[in-house]
């Protein structure tokens, strides 16, 4: 089941179905080196998806920027490796997309609880913006924003669900985006949360 969102985003219903206990268990070990934890926004604000990395790059905020870092500034080590499960996952919907030479060094991950939301923003801290972004969403169900490259361009809402991957290149890789709040509710894999793994290629 792929469906085209946009030129260049396109939606892969289901696709990580099949893989979904073994990304759980990766995640395990990935946040038990470098645990979730809530980043402060340059402007001062802590943001309320708490956030952590696997890979060689990890994105961080605080009130000196945005960047994308090889240390987790919590522990001052690397952040852990990109799981096997990880890598291959997204390497599989980019290539279903057509990109065939994605080589992600960052996973962003993004823990959602119930109320949880992500704001209206643009991903611009990539070096190279004809990269896509593959984000895999596991958990509770989400309505993402899907927004146009001017802010101010009305959204449309797409509802997210486990297992759902979707590839964001091409002219869709600036468009505008955010999470409205996570519902309460019940995962029998997750319980009350949704977890966001979205891949990137950083450097
Ligand atoms: C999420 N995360 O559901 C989303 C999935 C983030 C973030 O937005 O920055 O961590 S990635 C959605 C995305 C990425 C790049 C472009 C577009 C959407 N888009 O054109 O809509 O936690
Ligand atoms: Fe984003």
């Amino acid at each position: 089941r792929q469906q085209a969102l946009a030129p260049g985003a396109l939606l892969l219903r289901g696709f990580a179905v099949a893989d979904d206990k073994a990304l759980l268990d990766a995640l395990r070990d990935v946040i038990a080196v470098a645990p979730f934890r809530h980043l402060v926004t340059p402007g001062g604000f802590v943001m309320s998806v708490a956030m952590s990395n696997c890979g060689a790059l990890g994105w961080v905020s605080d009130r000196s920027g945005y960047r994308y870092d090889a240390i987790d500034p919590n522990s001052g080590r690397h952040w852990p490796t990109m799981p096997a499960a990880f890598l291959r996952l997204a390497q599989d919907a980019a290539r279903e997309a057509g990109f065939n030479r994605f080589v992600p060094d960052a996973c962003l991950i993004n823990r959602y609880e119930p109320g949880t939301r992500l704001s209206l923003h643009q991903d611009r801290d990539e070096r190279d913006f004809e990269q896509p972004i593959v984000s895999v969403s596991l958990g509770l169900p989400a309505v993402f924003l899907f927004g146009g490259l001017r802010r101010t361009d009305k959204p449309s809402r797409v509802p997210l669900t486990h297992g759902d991957v979707v590839a964001w290149g091409g002219p869709s890789r600036l468009r505008f985006h955010g999470v409205l709040p996570i519902q309460e509710g019940h995962h029998p894999l997750l319980g009350a949360c949704r977890i966001n793994l979205t891949f990137r290629q950083a450097a």
